[in-house]
């Protein structure tokens, strides 16, 4: 199924056509490692389950659909996806990365990959003039994550893809906050989506995979084989469960939108907060940019108390009594974080303080329960 149905459409039915076994309408969990030879060679396209398997195939299949690209490819993990990026590169190679991001993208680049002799930059791309200025001839992959986890800085694709065009650099963008709900990169000149499907794609916090979606053939044959070589691949039942994610990520991300605006408004209007970071706000430094290339504002959002410190931001935390304190992000249920001392614990404190992630922040997945007790609770636990 190509682009000319719309994005609902697809969630149901992309690249999904019923099972050629039985005519099963969900594809079915194809619980195996190996299929029947009938000699050597002499099978029906699936031969060992790290290389294909049916049910990965589909979810691949509706990824791509789902992010208006050609090639869907899912991994074990959001970082399984992202460490198969950074393989398409050799020693000497540099990165242009953002500079406030996911805590464990952060740890793969730094900790692992610079190891191997790959030189990262991280730059803030709110305005876009810095990705070019940083540009050298060992430039190849410019890495954008948009919004950023947890500050939800916006960064304009379009403008950057503009910029690695020229410069022959591949764009890889982790829409992982966004979902394609909300922002689809290829149509803005990315070469690579990144998703942790674990967050919206998922949607239910029942299981944890990657995904990467491109259009370019020679480049989805090159992460294909880094997929299979590597073999950081997801099972069955993750692929099914995550299928099953996607049948409903539009009313879903329809409803963590609509709770991610009212729970931002109350907290920005609320005598006690300092400053909320949501892209919705007129004077979010991005807000034209969000606007532009976002259908809505999502259910992520974090703030920062009056005068808080460490202590005091965590108290808040623990009064919430619907909001869980827990890791992740993007499922039915509401939760709360604090990246200084969880998601982002592996950036040094000096780096993250430079990004905004101080010890007062919280950060907030809105989930889809009713908009008012999101606020009640917020209301009690901020006293
Ligand atoms: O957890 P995993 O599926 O491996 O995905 C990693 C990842 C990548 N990119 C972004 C923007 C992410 O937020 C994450 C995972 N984030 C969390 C677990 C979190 O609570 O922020």
């Amino acid at each position: 199924m190509k682009k000319k149905f719309r994005f609902n459409t697809k969630t149901i039915h992309g690249g999904q056509a019923p099972d050629p076994a039985y005519g099963a309408v969900m594809p079915p969990i194809y619980q195996t490692t190996t299929y029947a030879q009938t000699t050597p060679g002499g099978h029906q396209g699936f031969e060992y389950s790290r290389t294909h398997n049916p049910t990965r195939q589909a979810l691949e299949k509706a990824l791509a659909s789902i992010e208006n690209g050609k090639h869907g490819l899912a991994f074990g993990s959001g970082l399984a996806a992202i460490d198969a990026v950074l393989k398409l590169l050799k020693p000497g190679d540099e990165v242009i990365s953002t500079n406030d991001l996911y805590g464990g993208s952060y740890r793969l680049f730094t900790n692992i990959f610079e190891g191997f002799g790959i030189k990262f930059h991280f730059v803030g791309m709110d305005n876009v003039q810095r990705v070019e200025n940083s540009i050298n001839t060992n430039t190849r992959l410019v890495w954008v994550e948009t919004p950023t986890n947890p500050m939800m800085n916006v960064i304009d694709i379009k403008a950057v893809a503009q910029i690695t065009q020229k410069h022959n650099l591949i764009l890889a963008v982790d829409n992982t906050f966004a979902s394609p709900y909300l922002q689809q990169p290829l149509d803005f000149g990315a070469d690579i989506v990144m998703h942790s499907a674990t967050k919206y794609i998922g949607g239910h916090s029942d299981v944890v995979l990657g995904a990467l979606i491109v259009n370019d053939a020679d480049l989805a044959k090159r992460l294909s084989f880094i997929q299979n070589a590597s073999g950081a691949i997801c099972g069955p039942m993750d692929s099914f469960l995550t299928l099953r994610g996607i049948k409903t990520l539009h009313v879903r991300m329809q409803r963590h939108s609509e709770n991610g605006r009212a729970v931002a408004e109350y907290l920005n209007q609320h005598p006690k907060i300092e400053k909320v970071y949501w892209p919705g706000f007129e004077n979010h430094p991005n807000h034209k940019v969000a606007k532009a290339q976002m259908k809505d504002f999502g259910g992520m959002l974090s703030f920062a108390p009056k005068g808080a410190d460490f202590n005091a931001a965590i108290k808040i935390i623990e009064n919430l009594k619907v909001f869980t304190l827990a890791e992740s992000l993007g499922g039915v249920e509401s939760l709360a974080g604090h990246p200084a001392s969880m998601t982002h614990a592996s950036i040094p404190k000096v780096e993250r303080e430079k990004s905004g992630v101080v010890d007062s922040l919280i950060r907030l997945s809105v989930g889809i329960e009713d908009a008012q007790d999101l606020i009640d609770d917020l209301e009690q636990a901020i006293g």
